[in-house]
């Protein structure tokens, strides 16, 4: 498997939880390197937009009002299987079903706030990442 990248975000739940460092404590012990990241508070319209495969869905409202609650770090992760790795890392949707040692396990504790996102595909990847990053924003690491 080829170096991948996938996309990430803190959600404002975790950032209010403090606990973003040990969010990326998990990432870097799982050999993700973060290669770009910054905090923001999304407006309305960016979440309605970052979630608009959702829009049909009775949760849309609930979940973009909680999108824009507070700030959220949002990153990009690269390394080997990302996308695969950092789902593995984030745990189920529902924290409920998350396995232990997950981050949903360990700090969600709704399905509706659960911490953190991560892309579920190449193509979401990709699309995600030129969402909230500009190509001079990526720091591929050179050593
Ligand atoms: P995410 O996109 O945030 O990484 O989460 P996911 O892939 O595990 O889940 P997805 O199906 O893409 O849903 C996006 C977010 O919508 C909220 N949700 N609420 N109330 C509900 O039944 C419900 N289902 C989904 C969650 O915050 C989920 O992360
Ligand atoms: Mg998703």
């Amino acid at each position: 498997m080829a170096v991948e990248r996938t996309f990430s975000i803190v959600k404002p739940d975790a950032v209010a939880k403090n606990v973003i460092g040990e969010i990326y404590s998990r990432f870097e012990r799982a050999g993700l390197k973060i290669i770009a990241s910054k905090m923001m508070h999304m407006s309305q319209e960016k979440a309605e937009g970052f979630y608009a495969e959702h829009k049909e869905r009775p949760f849309f409202g609930a979940l973009v009002e909680f999108m824009t609650s507070g700030p959220v770090m949002v990153q990009v992760l690269e390394g080997e299987n990302a996308i695969k790795a950092n789902r593995e890392i984030m745990g189920a949707t529902n924290p409920a079903e998350a396995l232990r040692g997950t981050l949903r396990a360990d700090y969600a504790v709704t399905v509706d706030e659960n911490a953190v996102h991560g892309s579920d595909a190449p193509e979401s990847a990709a699309r995600e990442i030129a969402y909230f990053f500009s190509e001079d924003e990526l720091c591929p690491r050179t050593r």
